[in-house]
C-alpha cells in the first residue's frame, strides 16, 4: 500500500515538473509567432493590391489643394506620432510579459508614491498633447485663413435638395437639381468650375435646414447654416473632375444632393466663363 502511494507520489512530482518546465519555455513563442505575423502582413499587403500613396496617405484621398496639403501632412505626422507612442507601449508590454513573468506568489516591490515616476507620468503625457496642439492650432489657422484679395469668390447656397453656384463678379449662375440614382449616368449634379492655381473664396449659406458643403479631394467640409453665412478658401493645386457631397442629412433627399467640381487652368477657366456667360445670355434673351 505503501509503495503505491509513494509511486504515485512520484509520479505527480514528475508530472508537475514537465508542466513547469513547458511554461518556462513560453517565451520562445513570441520568437515563432513574429515571422508568421511579417508574411501574414506582407501577404495582406499584395492582396489588397493598395498603392504605395494609399497607404502613405492613410485612408485620405489624394488632397488637390494646398490647405489638404496641409491637413494630410498633420493627420500622416498624428499617426507617426501615435504609432511612436504605440511602440514604446506595446514594447514595454512585451518586455515585462517576458522578463517579468510570475515567479512566485510573493508581491513584487510596489512604486506607489514613487515621485519620479509619478512625475514622469505627469510630464510626459503633457508633452504629448502640449505638441500635438501646437502643430493642429498652427495648421488650423492656416487652413480657416482667408484672403483679404481673392481670386474668385463662387457664392455656394445649399437647398432642399441640391446646390447653387454663383460667379457674382462674372454674372454666371449654375443651378442644380436633385440627381435621382435612376439618371446619376447622364446627370452627376452641378459642376462647379475652379481655375489651378488661384485663390478661391467659397461663401456659402442656406435658405432652409443645415447643409454641408463637402468635397472628399480638398480634406476639408464645412457646414451651411441658414442665418449664418460661412466661408473658407482654397487654392487648387491639381486638375481634374472631383465629386462633391452636402454632408448633413439634411431631409429626405439628401442623398441627391450630388455635384462635381472640375479644376482646370486659368485659361481653360476664362475660356469656361465666356461660354458660360455667353449662353447664360441667349437662354435669357430667348425667354
Ligand atoms: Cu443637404
Amino acid at each position: 500500500m505503501f509503495r503505491i502511494v509513494s509511486l504515485t507520489h512520484v509520479r505527480l512530482r514528475q508530472l508537475v515538473r514537465r508542466l513547469t518546465s513547458l511554461r518556462e519555455s513560453r517565451p520562445a513563442l513570441p520568437r515563432r509567432w513574429v515571422p508568421r505575423a511579417g508574411v501574414l502582413l506582407l501577404l495582406l499587403v499584395s492582396v489588397t493590391g493598395c498603392r504605395a500613396t494609399a497607404w502613405t496617405r492613410l485612408g485620405m484621398p489624394r488632397p488637390v489643394t494646398q490647405q489638404g496639403k496641409a491637413i494630410l501632412t498633420l493627420w500622416q505626422g498624428s499617426w507617426v506620432a501615435a504609432l511612436g507612442v504605440g511602440i514604446v507601449v506595446w514594447g514595454l508590454i512585451v518586455w515585462a510579459i517576458i522578463f517579468h513573468r510570475k515567479r512566485s506568489d510573493e508581491l513584487p516591490p510596489q512604486v506607489r508614491y514613487n515621485l519620479p515616476i509619478e512625475a514622469l507620468y505627469t510630464i510626459v503625457p503633457f508633452i504629448m498633447i502640449a505638441v500635438l496642439f501646437y502643430f493642429t492650432a498652427r495648421d488650423e489657422n492656416y487652413i480657416t485663413e482667408t484672403s483679404a484679395r481673392p481670386d474668385l469668390t463662387v457664392s455656394v447656397s445649399g437647398f432642399q435638395w441640391s446646390w447653387q453656384f454663383q460667379y457674382k463678379q462674372y454674372n454666371v449662375r449654375l443651378v442644380g437639381y436633385p440627381v435621382n440614382p435612376a439618371q446619376i449616368r447622364s446627370y452627376s449634379g452641378p459642376q462647379l468650375v475652379l481655375p489651378k492655381g488661384k485663390t478661391v473664396r467659397f461663401d456659402l449659406t442656406s435658405p432652409d435646414v443645415v447643409h454641408s458643403f463637402w468635397v472628399p479631394a480638398f480634406l476639408f467640409k464645412r457646414d451651411v447654416v441658414p442665418g449664418y453665412p460661412n466661408h473658407f478658401d482654397i487654392t487648387p493645386t491639381a486638375t481634374g473632375t472631383f465629386s462633391g457631397r452636402c454632408s448633413e442629412l439634411c431631409g429626405l433627399y439628401h442623398s441627391e444632393m450630388l455635384f462635381t467640381v472640375k479644376i482646370v487652368s486659368a485659361q481653360q477657366f476664362q475660356q469656361w466663363i465666356a461660354a458660360q456667360q455667353a449662353a447664360q445670355k441667349a437662354a435669357g434673351g430667348a425667354q
